[in-house]
């Protein structure tokens, strides 16, 4: 039984970290996201294709997908319709995620500069001037504060602006700007777009499958070039802007003598004040008086991404590491902004000592204990959750311990920013090894977990076939948590690449997987990708660039995945969203779209064809660039 369990835990994850805390699981009888996917087996084949429809009470309705009866709702909405409803109601929840996080940033930017939130400063003065200038604001003889205070409400207005663009999408090249134009989805404001999404998938408003996914890709953009963006740049501005730094990571970062605190979400507004409040000499000395020696932090998922890329905190791990990490029996607090947050992490938790600290008043986890963040008292809520951690640690059970060896080595920091500091100021030695061919393209890899994909496989599988094939990797999120964990993410990993790229991170003293940041930071991509359409004087499609999302799960997945595309940068998905209900949104999405924004998805289950695929269309636009 004993090897049973550790060929499942085998099977369940490459991630040696958590392998053995998987198999301790199994033995206890501790039920994972792994169990409850199987406890949904066989999950309904009318949600896999799309075609079931919720949206009034005349329904729920499903489509026959053989073609008998029904064809129709009992409104007459078609597979058609449902499907492109469906979609593009999940991206705009996933629009909303993001840009509801990046406006909850620019309110404590706003509350930093106003002297409501003493808390905070604005660390870095350099952005805040360019952004300001960007805004068409003056700068000159104007204090920092009241620089903060005009750029923040300058872009908070742009949620519902009536002016009818956002700043960001002049960062776009001219020919994908003129292009989008030209096809009506430039965005008009970053609320109006998700608004309207909800507007048009309302019974009886929009039903042209066409003209609803049209207007997804318009939400789209308006998270990427808008909502993401906003959040990367007021958080550079109010946290500092990352450079390039080590850190580790894996489920080992967690030490068997110290009080563990796990953070977990995505939002760095708290978690910010609790690295801080961690460092006081009286909260350490109060863990060592309760018998520990020190207080140790730990990220998980985008939180952790934010705090790693500025203050190189250590992460425990990735979406399916969140139970895990509570199974080492080692964490005294997990505490939690929003999103990714599995509500079954209240569930294992009450199988040790772990205490669950929720702290937004929008994600509320019952069974958890809710310590409420407010800018203005961000220091004493933070000193108040790191007590209670420490008050937690002698609850700790030694015997149900387990705690891994070896946590890995990484480099992170890689801002746009950093990255031009790397090259020497501008984008000129990356196109020159590109135009030489020692850089064959770029792939940007995102996303999650999914406990439908081996954990970190594909992911990793994918990153080292394409580095070895000359392909510079960059990414955010929990895919570049895998890379970190499978030792990509180290100048010496250049060693795993081919002989190009290898020789160009040698040079720069770089990874050739490069980690940008969290969920939001795919706005850093954007910018990157602009850059160096900008410089071709080409547009974003015409680059040997792709996406990847190789175990998405999420709805801000969707919304990532459609900005890339309708950015002109094809979208490879290791899973298949849920549309192949409609034989005319799936064509549209996997071919039609390269006649409309010059890009277009595909879905690819295999890493390995997924990476040979990759390859080959990058060949195709170096082709068709001449180089
Ligand atoms: Fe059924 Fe139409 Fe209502 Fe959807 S909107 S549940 S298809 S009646
Ligand atoms: S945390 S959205 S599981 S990347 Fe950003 Fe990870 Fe995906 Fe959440």
């Amino acid at each position: 039984m004993a090897n049973e369990f550790r060929k499942q835990a085998e099977n369940r994850s490459i991630d040696e970290s958590c392998q053995p805390i998987i198999e301790a699981g199994l033995k206890q009888g501790i039920e994972t996201a792994w169990e409850r996917l199987e406890k949904q087996k066989p999950q309904c084949g009318f949600g896999q294709l799309g075609i079931c429809c919720t949206n009034c009470d005349m329904g729920p309705c499903r489509i026959d997908p053989f073609g008998n009866d029904p064809q129709k709702g009992v409104c007459g909405a078609t597979a058609d319709t449902i499907v492109a409803r469906n979609l593009i109601r999940m991206l705009a929840t996933g629009a909303a995620a993001h840009s509801d996080h990046g406006r909850e940033i620019l309110e404590v930017l706003y509350e930093a500069a106003t002297d409501k939130a003493d808390a905070y400063t604005i660390t870095d003065v350099e952005k805040l001037k360019a952004l300001a200038d960007e805004y068409g604001l003056a700068t000159d003889g104007i204090s920092t504060k009241d620089l903060a205070k005009a750029l923040s409400l300058k872009i908070l207005e742009e949620f519902g602006t009536i002016k009818g663009k956002l700043q960001f999408y002049e960062r776009l090249p001219e020919k994908r700007k003129a292009l989008l134009n030209k096809l009506g989805i430039a965005p008009r404001s970053v609320d109006r777009e998700i608004v309207e999404t909800m507007h048009r998938v309302h019974m009886g408003v929009d039903n042209d499958y066409i003209n609803l996914l049209t207007h997804g890709l318009r939400t789209a953009l308006s998270d990427g070039w808008g909502g993401s963006m906003m959040a990367t740049e007021a958080s550079d501005v109010l946290f500092g802007t990352p450079s390039p730094l080590s850190s580790q990571v894996n489920l080992a970062v967690l030490k068997q003598d110290q009080v563990n605190i796990i953070l977990h979400g995505h939002n760095p507004i708290l978690s910010e004040m609790i690295v801080n409040a961690a460092m006081d000499k009286d909260a350490v000395a109060k863990a060592k008086a309760m018998g520990a020696t020190g207080i140790n932090l730990a990220g998980m998922c985008c939180t952790g991404n934010e705090l790693l890329m500025r203050r190189g905190v250590p992460i425990a791990g990735n979406m399916l590491n969140q139970e895990l990490a509570i199974m080492s029996g080692a964490v005294e607090a997990m505490v939690v902004d929003y999103q990714c947050i599995f509500p079954a992490i209240v569930d294992v938790a009450g199988c040790f000592h772990t205490q669950v600290i929720s702290t937004a008043s929008k994600a509320k986890f019952p069974g958890a204990t809710h310590m409420e963040f407010e800018p203005h008292s961000a220091v004493q809520t933070a000193a108040a959750i790191v007590d209670q951690a420490i008050e937690n640690f002698p609850n700790r059970k030694k015997d149900r311990l387990c705690i891994p060896n070896n946590p890995a080595d990484w480099t992170a920091g890689f801002s746009v920013e950093a990255l031009l500091k790397a090259l020497g100021g501008s984008t000129d030695p990356l196109l020159d090894a590109i135009k030489s061919g020692q850089i064959r393209g770029a792939v940007g890899i995102v996303g999650c977990n999914n406990p439908k994909v081996k954990h970190d496989f594909a992911h990793v599988r994918i990153m080292e076939r394409l580095i070895a094939d000359n392909v510079l990797v960059v990414g955010t999120g929990c895919a570049m948590i895998a890379a970190g964990k499978a030792g990509l993410m180290m100048p010496e990993s250049a060693e795993k690449a081919g002989p190009g790229l290898k020789a160009v991170c040698q040079a720069l003293g770089i990874p050739p997987v490069l980690h940008m940041g969290s969920c939001v930071d795919c706005s850093r991509i954007l910018v990157l990708v602009a850059a160096l359409a900008k410089a071709l004087d080409v547009d974003i499609s015409d680059l040997p660039v792709l996406g990847s999302a190789p175990e998405w799960y999420s709805e801000k997945a969707v919304s990532i995945g459609s900005y890339f595309v309708a950015s002109g940068v094809t979208v490879h998905l290791g899973l298949s969203p849920r549309i192949l209900g409609s034989k005319a949104v799936t064509s549209l999405l996997t071919q039609g779209l390269e006649s409309v924004v010059k890009a277009s998805f595909f879905v690819e289950t295999d890493p390995d064809k997924a990476a040979d695929a990759m390859i080959e269309k990058i060949d195709q636009k170096r082709k068709a660039l001449g180089i």
